[in-house]
């Protein structure tokens, strides 16, 4: 890494929240302790490869805008080298720890399975010394599986076998390379396992191929040693009519229906919940009370337009949910907070990248020293503790577990004579909320 690709731009620094220096940070300060670990390992920021660089910022009406100097718009290993060059003085610049990438976004796809995996060989080559030279680690890796068009009908969901045989092949050599440079967490997003009619679909079918797959998948990651989390990213549709991992609450059914239940956590994305019609809160909550919260991929939809537009993530209030639940449940493990969001088509300079990453990692810091704050104050935590104490008496512990009878239950409800609700105090709890997000105490 001998040329700099962004020569005006020196490490962004923390400056405090009166600093006039736009690129630096004024929230985040990495090594600021917060209840007894730093932001930095609180948040683990990871960049990805699949917008930061290889997104032309093009939409469905318009070309590329994206000025990217160091990429020639060839598909060479050269070019693929020098951009992996930019793409690694980026993350060290913003002071980002991780990074994710897609198979065929690293190295350029092949006349064959094996010139491909020979590409994808040189550029893992390449980015190790990278993470070497600049002790940036791997967050996770996946495969795109939903690009080239023999994967037009789904890949493992595809009808025909063929298909699924590519997509096989793809899966491993990603999950061998992603074991190599030592990644965290494997990641499945089924961009088109899912149907775009049912006229012409087996449902049934492609569900019980997509699960054999994982099964497949999950098998070979042991085989090799790999000890990351598999992940599944739910979202509703886009570019299918229907995912069948559409939601949190639909990919832990599929999970459990099919036995894999305990082998893949979730990867849960804001703008995937708001298409499915939740809020990110809703969708945490779900993965979260079954134990299956992986990692977050951190970006907010445009509200009112019904897109997966991949914003930058701005909003306070969704990040301090976020990390109230990232607390919640102690920390990550083996996950992180990976930006898969893109500038706007309009922000097409670098060093708009630098502001977009700045503007979310600001935002998340803010977020998690007001979650803290929430949690130390306590007092949400224990209005829901009290709301719920009727449960911990002897007759709510008989009834959980099972020692009741609905029979005895109903014989107990004659004996009340009136029923004391209480109220929900929303309101209050709100301003509860607003009030801590607001303090700086
Ligand atoms: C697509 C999406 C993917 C996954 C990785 O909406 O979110 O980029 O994160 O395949
Ligand atoms: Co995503």
């Amino acid at each position: 890494m001998t040329l700099e690709h962004f020569p005006k731009i020196s490490q962004v620094q923390f400056c405090g929240s009166d600093s006039a220096q736009l690129l630096s940070f004024r929230q985040y300060n990495p090594s600021e302790m917060i209840d007894g670990r730093s932001m930095r390992d609180h948040l683990r920021f990871a960049a990805c490869y699949w917008h930061t660089m290889r997104n032309g910022l093009s939409d469905p009406f318009g070309l590329a805008t994206a000025q990217m100097p160091w990429d020639d718009g060839s598909d060479s290993i050269h070019n693929a080298k020098r951009r992996a060059d930019a793409f690694f003085e980026f993350l060290k610049k913003c002071q980002i720890g991780f990074w994710c990438f897609h198979d065929r976004d690293l190295a350029p796809e092949g006349k064959s399975t094996t010139e491909s995996e020979k590409n994808l060989d040189e550029l893992i080559a390449h980015v190790s010394i990278l993470q070497q030279q600049t002790g940036v680690k791997l967050l996770w890796g996946t495969a795109n599986l939903f690009s080239h068009p023999r994967y037009m009908h789904g890949a493992a969901t595809n009808p025909s076998v063929e298909s699924f045989l590519f997509a096989a092949a793809q899966v491993k050599k990603a999950l061998e390379v992603t074991h190599l440079l030592g990644g965290e967490s494997y990641v499945f997003w089924g961009g088109r396992e899912g149907y775009t009619t049912l006229l012409n679909t087996d449902l049934a079918q492609e569900r019980e191929h997509l699960a054999r797959f994982l099964h497949l998948a999950a098998d070979h990651a042991r085989v090799i040693g790999f000890t990351g989390q598999l992940l599944i990213e739910p979202k509703p549709h886009e570019p299918s009519t229907h995912q069948y991992d559409s939601d949190a609450e639909a990919t832990l059914n599929f999970l459990r229906e099919f036995g894999l239940f305990g082998k893949f956590k979730l990867n849960i994305e804001t703008n995937h919940a708001t298409l499915a019609g939740h809020s990110m809160e809703h969708e945490l909550s779900v993965a979260m009370s079954a134990n299956s919260l992986g990692s977050i991929d951190a970006n907010m939809g445009t509200p009112g337009l019904g897109w997966d537009t991949d914003r930058f993530p701005t909003d306070l209030y969704l990040t301090t949910h976020i990390m109230l639940a990232v607390l919640g449940m102690g920390g990550f493990q083996g996950g992180g907070l990976n930006f898969d969001a893109k500038r706007r088509r309009e922000s097409f300079e670098p060093i708009d990248l630098f502001h977009a990453h700045i503007v979310g990692m600001d935002a998340f810091a803010f977020g998690l020293k007001a979650a803290a704050r929430i949690r130390a104050d306590g007092r949400i935590m224990r209005f829901v503790q009290e709301r719920y104490s009727s449960w911990s008496t002897p007759l709510g512990i008989e009834i959980t577990t099972g020692e009741k009878t609905l029979a005895e239950c109903a014989l107990m409800a004659r004996q009340i004579s009136v029923s004391t609700p209480s109220s929900g105090r929303q309101e209050m709890l709100e301003g509860i909320l607003n009030e801590l997000i607001l303090s700086q105490r």
